[in-house]
């Protein structure tokens, strides 16, 4: 079981079970997540209740949602010293979610992008679900008293949304919550699909352009020979004009730990069709240790189940002592003595 340490800082996160874990969520969090283990107290959950805003296969869902715990532990995310949990067995996340919903404005969750990207995509399900997504992450953060919370760029309006929330609150009732900074990354904050660099590389729209994380070594490699780049043959980091390109650099470099410099400096001359397959070759090598890991932890179900349940455990202790002072600030009555 995770040891905490009031020392240490408190970092948490998600990702929602709807679908294959990608390369995008692996270089603009999971990687993160791995480096932070050390040095904080680290609660990482797998977003089931938020996967639902969207319709999904149940029996689908309940293999992605323990394929889901493999790969965090594949990628090195050690259960003795994260605590990592399933949100739909920590009821305190609901619970606060509704406590939470009324101190958001429609107002806010109206301006947020993706809200209105999704909706653009699900056009026949609008949900009340998807509208209030944001607020139930509010909830995941504020629960835990987090600090830091390591995401891709395409979450920050969320957390921002999250502190604004946490603020109000604590200017009625006094400091509840701990008010979150989002993490992230320099590098790779906002990986693109390689069919399409103007579109973020996405789960739940996986196409020729997705790499996920236990995809078999000869498709990784097509999809980056048929990468889209531009009519030039020149390896140059220029995200404005050259974005598919600038793309595969950055892979290259989260893959690598080359710098684009060197980059630049080792294909200067050489053109595409040399660069392509070596940042194919470089994503192989970096994700073949996940998958052979994920597909040997998938054997044994009953330690993955065992990792589920303490950490619900330990989550649900964490959550309950800041539900607990939420009740009690607004008013809720209670029969303890
Ligand atoms: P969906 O398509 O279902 O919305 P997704 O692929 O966008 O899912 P999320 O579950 O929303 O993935 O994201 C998981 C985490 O990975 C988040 O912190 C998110 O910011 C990050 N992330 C997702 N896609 C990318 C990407 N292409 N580049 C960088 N970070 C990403
Ligand atoms: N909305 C996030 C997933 C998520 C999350 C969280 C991230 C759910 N709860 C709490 C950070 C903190 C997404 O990746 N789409």
């Amino acid at each position: 079981m995770a040891e905490f340490s009031k020392e240490k800082k408190t970092i948490l996160s998600g990702i929602k079970p709807s679908g294959e874990l990608t390369l995008g969520s692996y270089i603009g969090a999971i990687r993160n997540w791995k480096q932070l283990q050390e040095d904080y107290n680290c609660i990482y959950c797998i977003a089931d209740l938020h996967a639902i805003t969207v319709r999904q296969d149940p029996a689908l869902l309940r293999k992605r949602t323990i394929m889901q715990l493999a790969q965090y532990i594949a990628c090195g995310l050690d259960p003795e010293k994260n605590v990592l949990f399933l949100q739909s067995h920590v009821p305190a996340h609901a619970e606060l979610g509704w406590v939470l919903n009324c101190y958001t404005m429609v107002g806010e969750l109206n301006r947020m992008t993706q809200f209105k990207d999704k909706s653009a995509k699900h056009a026949d399900n609008i949900n009340a679900g998807l509208y209030d997504y944001p607020v139930l992450m509010a909830a995941d953060i504020l629960l835990y008293q987090t600090d830091l919370v390591p995401v891709g760029e395409d979450q920050k309006q969320h957390v921002e949304l999250c502190r604004d929330i946490a603020n109000r609150f604590n200017g009625v009732y006094g400091d509840v919550f701990k008010m979150p900074e989002p993490f992230i990354p320099k590098l790779g904050a906002r990986i693109m699909s390689l069919s399409d660099p103007e579109s973020k590389m996405s789960k739940s729209e996986s196409d020729a352009g997705c790499i996920t994380l236990l995809d078999r070594p000869e498709d990784i490699m097509a999809r980056f020979k048929r990468a889209v780049t531009d009519s030039e043959t020149c390896v140059r980091f220029d995200p404005v004009n050259k974005k598919g390109i600038s793309n595969l650099m950055t892979i290259c470099s989260a893959a690598t730990g080359m710098t684009f410099e060197q980059i630049e400096n080792q294909f200067a001359g050489k053109g595409y069709g040399e660069f392509k397959p070596f940042v194919g070759e470089a994503v192989v090598e970096l994700l073949r240790p996940v998958r052979e890991e994920t597909e040997r932890l998938l054997k044994d179900k009953a330690y993955l189940n065992s990792v589920l349940d303490n950490g619900a455990q330990q989550a649900s202790y964490l959550a309950r002592r800041t539900l607990s002072k939420v009740y009690r600030k607004v008013g809720f009555y209670s029969t303890d003595k």
